[in-house]
């Protein structure tokens, strides 16, 4: 590691230093930033005249960039200096960021960081048991060939696992390898193992799971927020928007963190609900507004299907899990488990909390409510089904769409860009060999569970792309092993293709597997690879321009402006190649905006997004979409885009009134453009909600998991980061103090948490185990009271090393196969003090102001 040359004292930009916008590299909510660069040696005045800022210094706080937003990158032997600061006039951060955001400068690839040597910086093949540099011809070269051995008898041979968020141009070509030249339906995204909707019961109910706008938080009089937490996840969000507006929020979670405090001391509520039961809280909160006759009967009446014959016309999906409303009424009110006194046994919640949470969301005074609905990955990770579709119910319950305040949303993950490039949907009703059968629907084809297929031989040649399924999947210590057991077989032993291509048909021959991982840093999942593709963060601004948009759809231009690892290559251009050698004559794209350009022009239409008038605004112009998306700079388009009298016009909204913002047919997403009521019942879940018990007399507890503000992601940037990572050494485990004395464990102590039995859905259940530093809160401390109940504990859940995903449930929805990630179970013991017990204060984190 070289000395970092940052100091207290940041260079201010010369007035002439090139600028360019981008947003983020981190979460959903994209703030905005803009980037300033210039040759070392060279400095600006203190007058805004002489300066980029256009700042006369000295200034006050938030007009000087910090000393964390400075960087010094080299390119061709110069070095120069960088600015990397919030943008002071966007719409969407007004200039705030969070701690992720703020120290981004610090994560560009530069001499002075700590990461410079570890990056990927060349292809490399393991050749006697090393990863061995070889050149770009070699390494592509085996992996078209490996593709082609793989899919010599059927294209199921070939599995991809790649993010759907790492911009437009990286997916369009990833996805149309995978489904158009190669015709695989073995596709995963980086956070599941299928080509799964991860709302399917908002999706399939004709909702978007995007179509609010961020000013309806700030409009909102009643906010749900279940299973996410914006204070934490989406900082930005939460302080611009949430906290800067009046709502009551209605926070549904297990544990009592800042949200949740922050919920009650501003006259919101908080639902400390138990671990794994929202669907039936949801079910009760809607049956409680159907008794008192406070749901909107116009806006059902009018808006929702109530042909069952035309819902079952809508898909398989519907005719299994759509309801008439009368249908759906019926549920609600035939099931006493829904009464709410008889859901707050199951659900540990009040049931005075679930009538008055009922009043607050149905707002039985007004004709128009202002209720946003919000939720994430504590309802998405669980029974995905059942959760998402609760929620979905009670927003059209209720008529809380396409109004300002109202509507239903993620909170959301990363930024967004997806856009496919080939014919999934028809690439799996063709090759997928998993079907669903229901009560209703028979034998359906649906998106195969790649992760099954990795460990059952299907896929012999598995291509992961930016993402670590070794440390985020379910289960991974089993899964792990199965894969250190199918690429154990013939190794190559030389860099030529015949020798290193004889020994993966050897492998693959008997039942092995070829592992390609293209990344930019080494994580888990590269301690098996095969072939390791070092790709350019271009989310950190290398190589080539790009596209994605936020969690109000803003669809923004990111502006290169370093190059990165010389000898790395964009994922897009990577994915040409192989498509290239496995003979596609339609991926020589020259530069990400040529293929953007394409994309625009002939693939404008992508579901429900819609950016054709990028294209004809450029044909207007005699420019290019890529320079028109350049053009609107900070602030961008939210799609759908349209053109008016010239000009590029976005979407605030979606599924307002008259619906004349979709490009479609109607308000919302099905045939007749009516919404649709999804089943919700306990029953499909309740046995393996018992299975996934835990069984206190043993000793076990739920073991749930999750973020913490400062950390991103399998910290691929924040462990190579010391003014991140010295805040969190090891793995995490919050526990009761009741829990943590019967285990004789103090605050500080290194624990162990194993499950003995990992629930599998082919009863190959194996045990799972890893490691964490206990985080116990004495209750004299706990003012606010313990963020964790009783019963439960809850750990991060990407750590290196420590690995959560250990002891994950292999629960897959059979119709949607997502997984149950946050239902995790296990023992804790006691292993000895971790070198952290003194140092560190263990005070709450979840004080909210009063
Ligand atoms: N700081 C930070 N922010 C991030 C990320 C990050 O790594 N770090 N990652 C981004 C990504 S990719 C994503 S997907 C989002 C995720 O954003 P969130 O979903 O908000 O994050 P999580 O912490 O995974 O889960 C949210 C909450 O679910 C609760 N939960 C657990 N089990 C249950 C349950 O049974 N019911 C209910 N109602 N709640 C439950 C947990 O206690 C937790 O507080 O965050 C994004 N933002
Ligand atoms: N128990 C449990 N499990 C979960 C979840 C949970 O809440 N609980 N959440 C799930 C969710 S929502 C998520 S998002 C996943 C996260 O799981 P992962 O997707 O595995 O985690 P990330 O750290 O986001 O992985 C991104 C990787 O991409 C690399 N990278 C960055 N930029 C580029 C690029 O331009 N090209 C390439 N090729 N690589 C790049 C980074 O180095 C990093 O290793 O975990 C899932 N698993
Ligand atoms: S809130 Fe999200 S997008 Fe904004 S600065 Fe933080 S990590 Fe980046
Ligand atoms: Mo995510």
């Amino acid at each position: 590691m070289a000395d970092n040359p940052n100091t207290n004292e940041v260079p201010i930009p010369p007035a002439d230093a090139e600028r360019s916008s981008r947003s983020c590299r981190y979460c959903i909510v994209g703030c905005s930033y803009e980037v300033f660069k210039w040759p070392v040696g060279e400095e600006g005045g203190p007058d805004a005249a002489d300066n980029a800022l256009d700042v006369d210094y000295p200034a006050g706080y938030g007009d000087w960039p910090s000393p964390n937003m400075h960087q010094i990158i080299e390119e061709n032997g110069q070095e120069y200096h960088v600015i990397f600061r919030p943008n002071p006039d966007a719409e969407v951060n007004n200039g705030s960021h969070s701690v992720r955001g703020g120290t981004q400068a610090q994560s560009l690839y530069s001499k002075h960081n700590e990461d410079y040597d570890d990056r990927l910086k060349q292809p490399q093949i393991r050749i006697g048991g090393s990863l061995t540099p070889v050149d770009w011809d070699t390494a592509l070269e085996v992996v078209a060939r490996v593709t082609e051995y793989a899919t010599r008898d059927e294209p199921n041979g070939y599995g991809m696992k790649m993010y759907a968020y790492q911009f437009v141009e990286n997916t369009f070509a990833g996805s149309k390898l995978i489904f158009d030249v190669i015709g695989s339906p073995n596709f995963g995204f980086h956070n599941r193992p299928a080509y799964t909707p991860e709302s399917p019961g908002v999706e399939h109910s004709g909702l978007y799971d995007w179509s609010t706008s961020y000013e309806d938080a700030a409009k909102a009089e009643t906010m749900v927020i279940a299973g996410g937490d914006p204070y934490e996840n989406q900082d930005v969000y939460f302080h611009e928007y949430v906290d800067a507006g009046s709502a009551d929020i209605i926070q549904i979670n297990p544990r009592r963190t800042f949200t949740a405090n922050y919920a009650e001391n501003n006259d919101g509520l908080f639902l400390q609900i138990n671990e794994a039961t929202d669907p039936v809280l949801l079910n009760a909160i809607a049956r409680h507004i159907v008794d008192q006759g406070w749901h909107d009967q116009a806006f059902v009446d009018e808006w929702v299907m109530d042909d069952r014959d035309a819902i079952d016309e809508e898909g398989w999906y519907q005719e299994e899990f759509g309801m008439t409303p009368d249908e759906y009424i019926d549920l609600l009110q035939s099931d006493d488990r829904y009464a709410p006194e008889n859901a707050a046994e199951i659900t540990g919640i009040d049931a005075t909390d679930i009538r008055d949470a009922a009043e607050r969301i149905a707002q039985p005074d007004s004709d128009q409510t202002q209720t946003l609905f919000t939720y994430e990955k504590g309802l998405i990770w669980g029974w995905s089904h059942e959760n998402t579709a609760a929620m979905a119910n009670l927003a059209l319950l209720t008529g809380s769409v396409g109004h300002e305040g109202t509507g239903i949303t993620r909170l959301g993950g990363h930024q967004e860009g997806w856009w496919e490039g080939g014919p999934g949907g028809e690439v799996i009703a063709e090759h997928s060999t998993q079907s669903f059968t229901g009560e209703h629907v028979e034998d359906v084809p649906i998106p195969p569970n790649t992760i099954e297929r990795v460990r059952n031989g299907e896929i012999d040649h598995w291509h992961v792309i930016g993402n670590d399924p070794l440390r985020h999947e379910h289960d991974t210590q089993s899964l792990r092993n199965r894969v250190r057991e199918r690429t154990s077989g013939s190794q190559p032993q030389t860099a030529d293709v015949g020798d290193i291509m004889a020994a993966f048909r050897e492998r693959i021959d008997d039942g092995g597997m070829v592992v390609t991982h293209q990344e930019i840093y080494p994580n888990s999942t590269t301690e098996y690879a095969d072939i390791v593709l070092p790709a350019k963060a271009v989310e950190a601004g290398e190589d080539s321009n790009h596209h994605r948009w936020n969690g109000e759809r803003r669809f923004r231009h990111y502006a290169s402006f370093m190059q990165g690892p010389p000898n790395a290559r964009p994922d897009w251009e990577i994915f040409a190649d192989i498509g290239r050698r496995l003979g596609a004559n339609d991926m020589d794209w020259e530069s990400s905006d040529d293929l953007f350009d394409h994309l625009a022009a002939e693939h404008g239409d992508s579901y429900p997004y819609h950016i054709e008038a990028l294209d004809e605004k450029a044909q207007q112009d005699g420019t290019t979409p890529t320079e028109v998306m350049r053009d609107l700079d900070a602030d961008g388009v939210r799609l759908p885009a349209r053109l008016e009298d010239g000009e590029i016009e976005g979407t605030p909204r979606l599924h307002t009134p008259d619906g004349e913002e979709m490009p479609g047919d109607g308000r919302f997403f099905t045939d007749s453009g009516k919404a649709i009521f999804m089943r919700v019942d306990w029953d499909r879940v309740a046995d393996v909600y018992e299975q996934l018990t835990p069984d206190c007399e043993a000793g076990e507890l739920w073991v749930t998991n999750g973020r913490l503000n400062r950390l991103w992601q399998n910290m691929y940037t924040h462990q190579r980061l010391e003014y991140i990572s010295k805040r969190y050494e090891q793995n995490v485990l919050q526990l009761h103090p009741n829990d943590a004395a019967e285990r004789d464990i103090e605050a500080g102590d290194l624990v162990e948490v194993i499950n003995d039995d990992v629930y599998n859905q082919y009863s190959e259940n194996e045990q799972g185990s890893f490691t964490a530093v206990a985080y116990v809160v004495d209750d004299e401390d706990a003012v606010q009271g313990q963020t964790v109940p009783e019963g439960l504990a809850f750990t991060y859940w990407l750590y290196p090393g420590q690995v959560a995903n250990d002891i994950v449930p292999g629960y897959l929805d059979p119709a949607n196969p997502n997984p149950g990630y946050k239902y995790a179970t296990g023992r804790v013991r006691r292993l000895g003090e971790s070198d952290q017990k003194d140092r560190m204060s263990f005070h709450p984190e979840n004080v909210a102001p009063e």
